[in-house]
């Protein structure tokens, strides 16, 4: 029997799962779990890749000593992020964080040069602060120039497993210098950025296979026999595979963990104006597909409240506490930069709500309360502006990652959207990098056959909408404030 293993690392844990197909079923098995998170030293904020590459190798070794003499291996992480390496291949710089600050301001210095309209044609990106295109057009010249080699995060640990250096594209596509019509990097947005074209690797689609792991790394910490294959590496791209969508249904998605992404899978990109207007992307998907989709603040904002609170809450908890509150009461524009990394995320909250003369939410359910409805609206925002950039209708939302085990915010959606949210599975990603390499490795024939397996093997709810009374005034309370922040 085939063994797998996901390696899925987010911005608040990594984690390793173990896949095996059982007849008609796939079974699912967390084997190793780490914290993970940026640390903030001498003025900026950083991830820590040796400490995530450390817990790889761990999660590795308890993977042998459960008996998994061999498998395939795909990893996935967190986008735009990079990682500058010399000829010798060891690190230059360590990783800057996408949430620091030194993007502030970054991209309107970057159209000074190139409009922005130019770049979302060539590229069909949309414009967040810490797109690689700009850290790249803020980061020290002659370190750059220096820079040997120039990889993405999991480009990079794939690397240290594989000895192969490759720009996978789902991930590629998130520095938003990859061009839609060549499928290459943009040479125009390379020279912008005074770089050349061999600072970066081969683009290689998911799917392919870079051998088996150094045997040197394997026999030094004592690990399985591993193939590496390459699935989408961009987190957000292998959870968009492992969509339980059923055919026929008009559908859309919300990835939800640290973000919310929230939009649709596409044939073709769509980069016309309106499309910008409105902040939607176009990330490349596997197969071919594109993500046009939004990134909307998400389940951080829950995460920062939980930990200045010590972590005293459990996530479920808080929906507890929450769910006992009185409804839309308070709301913030989650998707204000204000709230990307604020100080203090509760602060911020509660001066928001000051400013605008709501009441502020001083207890932790209150806090929790007023994030989960300010989400539920931002989703209805973003699905009404989807549809209308779409041409068509959707039935039905899918909420896949995390996200999804937090009823509360299923049913507030599905409430306020008016329609159907199917929830599961939670472990989207990593099912997503699994069915990838399934297919890789024959024992899965199609996107669609992976989609019917993954719906057959895990249980998903589903949330009928229910009427919500004062919706209306609610909504009309919510344009007011969002079109004034
Ligand atoms: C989700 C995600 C999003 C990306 C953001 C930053 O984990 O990958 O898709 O926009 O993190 O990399």
């Amino acid at each position: 029997m085939k063994n797998y293993i996901a390696i899925d690392i987010g911005a608040s844990s990594g984690r390793l799962l173990h896949a095996q197909l059982y007849g008609e079923q796939l079974a699912l098995k967390e084997i190793h779990r780490f914290a993970n998170s940026f640390h903030h030293r001498h003025g900026h904020d950083y991830w820590d890749v040796d400490h995530i590459f450390a817990e790889i190798v761990k999660g590795l070794q308890k993977a042998k000593r459960l008996g998994i003499e061999s498998c395939y291996l795909g990893l996935d992480t967190w986008a735009v992020d990079y990682v500058l390496l010399d000829q010798k291949g060891d690190r230059l710089e360590e990783v800057y964080a996408y949430r620091d600050k030194r993007t502030e301001g970054a991209p309107e210095k970057f159209h000074a040069k190139i409009s922005r309209e130019e770049v979302y044609a060539r590229t069909g990106i949309q414009e967040l602060p810490f797109n690689t295109l700009y850290q790249l057009y803020v980061h020290d010249r002659n370190q750059l120039c220096e820079a040997d080699k120039i990889m993405l995060v999991p480009d990079y640990l794939y690397y240290r497993l594989s000895g192969r250096k490759v720009n996978e594209v789902t991930n590629a596509s998130t520095m938003q210098m990859l061009n839609l019509r060549t499928r290459e990097f943009d040479e125009e947005l390379l020279k912008l950025l005074s770089l050349r074209r061999d600072q970066f690797s081969e683009l290689i689609e998911p799917g392919q296979s870079l051998g088996m792991i150094r045997p040197e790394l394997a026999r030094q910490y004592d690990l399985p026999l591993c193939e590496l294959v390459v699935v989408p590496t961009h987190d957000t791209a292998s959870a968009v595979v492992s969509i339980p969508v059923q055919e026929g249904q008009s559908w859309a998605y919300i990835s939800s963990g640290t973000w919310s992404l929230l939009g649709a899978e596409v044939a073709e990109p769509i980069n016309h104006r309106a499309a910008m207007e409105a902040n939607y992307t176009n990330e490349w998907g596997a197969f071919g597909t594109y993500r046009f989709l939004k990134n909307i603040m998400g389940l951080w904002m829950i995460q920062e409240v939980r930990r200045e609170s010590d972590n005293a809450y459990s996530f479920s908890e808080l929906a507890e506490l929450a769910a006992a509150e009185i409804p839309f009461l308070s709301l913030i524009p989650c998707n204000d930069s204000r709230f990307l990394n604020p100080k203090s995320m509760i602060a911020e909250i509660q001066s928001f709500c000051k400013e605008t003369r709501q009441p502020v939410p001083l207890q932790m359910g209150e806090i929790t309360r007023c994030v989960f409805d300010s989400l539920a609206l931002t989703y209805f925002d973003a699905l009404r502006e989807l549809e209308g950039l779409l041409g068509r209708a959707v039935e039905v939302l899918h909420i896949v990652g995390g996200g999804s085990n937090n009823e509360l915010l299923c049913q507030l959606t599905a409430n306020v959207i008016g329609k159907t949210v199917q929830a599961g599975p939670s472990e989207a990603t990593a099912l997503g990098n699994i069915a990838v390499q399934m297919i890789s490795s024959q024992e899965v024939e199609s996107i669609r056959a992976a989609r019917e397996l993954i719906t057959r093997s895990f249980s998903l709810k589903v949330f009928e909408p229910e009427p919500i009374c004062n919706l209306d005034q609610v909504l009309e309370r919510w344009e007011k404030l969002v079109s004034h922040s």
